[in-house]
C-alpha cells in the first residue's frame, strides 16, 4: 500500500479489533432504501458467480433486496449460457424477477457494461460490482444508511482480498482510494482527521473510488452515471471520481460494509491494460483536468499535442459539466486532493540527449544505487528526466503525490561522477542540485559552476561527468514552457 504511513502495526491491530466490534453492535435504521445489486463480468467461471449469487442473497436482508442484475459484457465460456440460466430460475421461481441477465450482443468494455446494468435496475440504491466477490454480513445496511442520510455521496465499501489460488482471506483496513497523474488507482491512507476522531466505523471522505461503487440510482443518473466513451478497461472510476466531487457530490470508504473481492491474476479484457488505460486518462484529461490536464501527457511521456492518440468524441461530456455548473479542478485539487503534487513548477520533461551522441540518453542506472548513466535510448521510466522552475532535475520518474520525493541530480563539488539525490533531503542540506539548463544549450551546476558533459573513458565508451564546460549542449524531449 502506498501511503504516508500515519501509524504503527500495533495500533494498527488495536483498530482492526476495535473496528470488529464497534461495526457489529451498530444498529441501522429499519426503513432502509432498497437496493439492485449489479454483477459485471467477463468470461467469469460459473463457480464464482455462483458464489456471488448466493453471498448476495444469504446475506442481504430479503426486503431490502430488490434484484440482482447480472451483465455479461459478452462472454464466450459455454458454461455462462444455459448452466446459469438454471441455476438462475430456481431463485427466480421462488421470487420471480429476483435475478435478471443482460447480455451485450457484442463486447462493449466496463464502462458500458456498469451504465447497462445501471438502466435495467430498479432499486433506490445501485451496488455495482464485479462478479467475483463475496458480500459479508451487515455488507448493505451501513452503505443503505448512508445514502439515506445523504443522497449525493457515492460509497465503496471495503475489500478483502480473496488469494486467486488459494481463497484464503487478507483483511484490509479501511483506506482512502486515490490515483496518480497516470490515473492508475492506489490505496492511500485516509485525511488525518478521519484518524483523529478515534471511531474507525465512521464513512472517511476519499479523493477516488476503485471501481465498486454504491449509489442512489437516480442521483447517478443525474450526474451522468458512467462516461460511454471509455473503452475497454480502466480510468472510468477515476472519471466517476471527479465528477462526483466536482458536480455535487461526494465519495466515502464505509468501513463497516465489506466484501471479498478476489484479486485475480490476469484481468479478463486485455493482457496489456496500459493502452486503454492511456486512451482513457487522456479523455478525463481532455474533460475533466483544465490546465491541468498536461500532467496526464507528462506522467505518460507523451508530448502536449499530437500525441496520436484518439480520444472519441468528448462533445457530450464536455456539455454535461457545464450542465451541472461543476467546479473547476483547481478546486478539487485544493479542497479535497491537496495530495497530488500540481506540478506546476515543471517546464519540461522526456529523455534527455547530449548532442554529440544521441543515440544515448541519460539513465537512473542500477537501482538501488545513486549513479546515473548514459544509455541507450529506449524511453521508458528510468529515462524520463524532468525540469523545474527552481532548476532541480528529477532523473528516473516522477512523484505524483506530494508525501512522495523525486531523486535529483547533484553535483556534490569533488570528483567528477554526477549522483542523485533524494531532493526533499538534498534541499534541507543545502546539496547542489540547482541547475541552469536551456532547450539545445548546457547543463550547469549553479554551486561549482561544472557542467554535466559526455566524455570518452580509456575503454572508449562514453559516460556522464561532471567538468569545467566545454559547449556541450543537450536537448529535452518535450518542453512545456520556452526556458
Ligand atoms: C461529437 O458529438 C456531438 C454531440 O453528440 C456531435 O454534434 C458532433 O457532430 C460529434 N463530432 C464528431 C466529430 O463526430
Ligand atoms: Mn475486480
Amino acid at each position: 500500500m502506498k501511503s504516508p504511513g500515519c501509524f504503527s502495526p500495533v495500533s494498527q491491530f488495536f483498530r482492526q479489533f476495535l473496528f470488529t466490534v464497534i461495526c457489529s453492535v451498530k444498529i441501522y435504521p429499519k426503513d432502509l432504501p432498497t437496493i439492485s445489486v449489479i454483477l459485471i463480468y467477463f468470461n467469469e467461471a460459473l463457480s464464482v458467480i455462483k458464489r456471488a449469487i448466493r453471498s448476495i442473497i444469504d446475506k442481504t436482508p430479503a426486503r431490502l433486496l430488490k434484484e440482482i442484475i447480472l451483465v455479461d459484457d459478452y462472454s464466450s465460456n459455454e458454461d455462462l449460457k444455459l448452466a446459469l440460466d438454471k441455476y438462475i430460475d430456481v431463485f427466480n421461481k421462488d421470487k420471480p424477477g429476483l435475478i435478471k441477465k443482460v447480455r451485450h450482443e457484442r463486447q462493449m468494455g466496463l464502462a458500458k457494461a456498469r451504465i447497462s446494468g445501471w438502466k435495467a435496475a430498479t432499486g433506490q440504491v445501485v451496488a455495482i460490482l464485479d462478479a467475483h466477490i463475496e458480500v459479508n454480513l451487515e455488507w448493505a445496511e451501513p452503505l443503505l444508511a448512508r445514502i439515506k442520510a445523504d443522497r449525493t455521496v457515492v460509497l465503496s465499501p471495503v475489500f478483502d482480498n480473496v488469494r486467486f489460488d488459494t481463497l484464503e482471506v487478507i483483511e484490509y483496513i479501511a483506506s482512502a482510494h486515490a490515483f496518480d497523474w497516470n490515473l492508475w488507482c492506489m490505496y492511500e491512507s485516509f485525511r488525518p482527521e478521519w484518524y483523529n476522531n478515534n471511531d474507525p466505523s465512521v464513512p472517511g471522505k476519499s479523493p477516488s473510488i476503485m471501481g465498486i461503487l454504491v449509489a442512489d440510482r437516480q442521483f447517478l443518473g443525474e450526474i451522468g452515471v458512467l462516461d460511454e466513451g471509455m473503452t475497454i478497461y480502466g480510468g472510468e472510476n477515476v472519471e466517476l471520481a471527479i465528477r462526483v466531487w466536482l458536480c455535487g457530490g461526494s465519495i466515502e470508504v464505509v468501513p463497516c460494509s465489506k466484501i471479498a473481492h478476489i484479486e485475480r491474476e490476469h484481468k479478463p479484457y486485455s493482457r496489456d491494460l496500459s493502452k486503454p488505460m492511456l486512451r482513457n486518462a487522456l479523455r478525463v484529461a481532455e474533460i475533466w483536468l483544465d490546465e491541468y490536464k498536461s500532467n496526464v501527457n507528462i506522467a505518460w511521456n507523451l508530448p502536449l499535442q499530437n500525441h496520436g492518440i484518439d480520444i472519441g468524441n468528448v462533445t457530450e461530456r464536455k456539455m454535461l459539466r457545464e450542465k451541472l455548473k461543476c467546479k473547476p479542478f483547481k478546486w478539487y485539487l485544493e479542497n479535497v486532493y491537496p495530495l497530488l503534487n500540481s506540478w506546476e513548477d515543471i517546464i519540461a520533461y522526456g529523455a534527455l540527449k547530449n548532442n554529440i551522441k544521441e543515440k544515448y540518453c541519460i539513465d537512473q542506472g542500477e537501482v538501488p544505487g545513486s549513479v546515473p548513466i548514459l544509455y541507450e535510448c529506449h524511453y521508458y521510466d528510468p529515462q524520463h528526466c524532468y525540469y523545474n522552475r527552481n532548476g532541480e532535475i528529477y532523473i528516473g520518474g516522477i512523484k505524483s503525490h506530494t508525501y512522495n520525493s523525486n531523486r535529483c541530480l547533484m553535483d556534490s563539488g569533488s570528483g567528477n561522477t554526477p549522483a542523485l539525490h533524494d531532493c526533499k533531503n538534498a534541499k534541507e542540506k543545502g546539496l547542489g542540485i540547482y541547475w541552469d539548463f536551456s532547450q539545445g544549450s548546457a547543463i550547469r551546476n549553479r554551486n561549482t559552476n561544472r557542467c554535466l558533459e559526455i566524455g570518452q573513458g580509456e575503454d572508449s565508451y562514453y559516460r556522464l561527468i561532471l567538468q569545467t564546460c566545454t559547449g556541450q549542449k543537450w536537448t529535452i524531449q518535450h518542453v512545456i514552457k520556452d526556458f
